[in-house]
């Protein structure tokens, strides 16, 4: 784990060095967004959500909407597509200019206080374009961590308000989470920008 403490993010710095393929990389840029939290959290259509796990429904520990040109399932889910909000789409309209990449959905999730969370996964659906997952955060800071699918290596960071966390080739090999966090009170939204093919 690479401690919190010697972690000196500079914009566009690779958290990752030598270790790892240099294509597969986390990049950190503070203060990239400059969208609104609390606007966010009452114009998007926010839904509660489940999914089935060893024959049970579980509620999803956060709200979550997808907007997109195509639909996009995960865990089990199938989300139809639904037009993108302009202040949504002009923020993914910059991040393509910016990145090279075209965008074309973006999952969002509202983590409405440090109780709710992500646990470890991967973005490797077939469907999505896994060369770049871009990750904008909104709200309160929390710790996103990220570890190797064989469990041999890992690290964390916080995500501030107005940050952009860039996911590089980084679907294939590790996994990532937004952890709970009881002590925060606040709530966070994440846009998580997608290609899908
Ligand atoms: O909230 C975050 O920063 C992580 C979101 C995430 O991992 C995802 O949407 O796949």
């Amino acid at each position: 784990m690479i401690p919190l403490k010697k972690l000196t993010i500079h914009p566009h710095e690779n958290l990752f060095s030598q270790e790892v393929k240099p294509i597969e990389r986390l990049e950190l840029i503070p203060q990239w967004s400059v969208l609104d939290y609390s606007e966010l959290t009452q114009v998007l259509d926010w839904q509660e959500e489940s999914i089935r796990m060893f024959g049970k429904e579980i509620r999803v520990p956060r709200l979550v909407v997808w907007y997109g040109k195509k639909g996009y399932g995960y865990s089990g889910k199938r989300h139809q597509p639904m037009e993108i909000p302009e202040m949504i789409q002009r923020e993914m309209n910059r991040l393509s200019a910016e990145t090279g990449v075209e965008f074309n959905g973006v999952l969002c999730n509202w983590y409405r206080n440090g109780e709710e969370h992500m646990g470890f996964h991967s973005d490797d659906e077939p469907e999505i374009d896994g060369s770049l997952i871009a990750s904008i955060s909104l709200g309160a800071s929390r710790r996103f961590a990220w570890k190797k699918k064989d469990g041999s290596e890992g690290g964390k960071v916080e995500l501030e308000s107005g940050s952009l966390l860039l996911m590089h080739h980084f679907q294939e090999n590790w996994k990532h989470a937004l952890l709970k966090d009881p002590k925060v009170g606040e709530g966070r939204i994440n846009l998580t920008f997608r290609r899908l093919f």
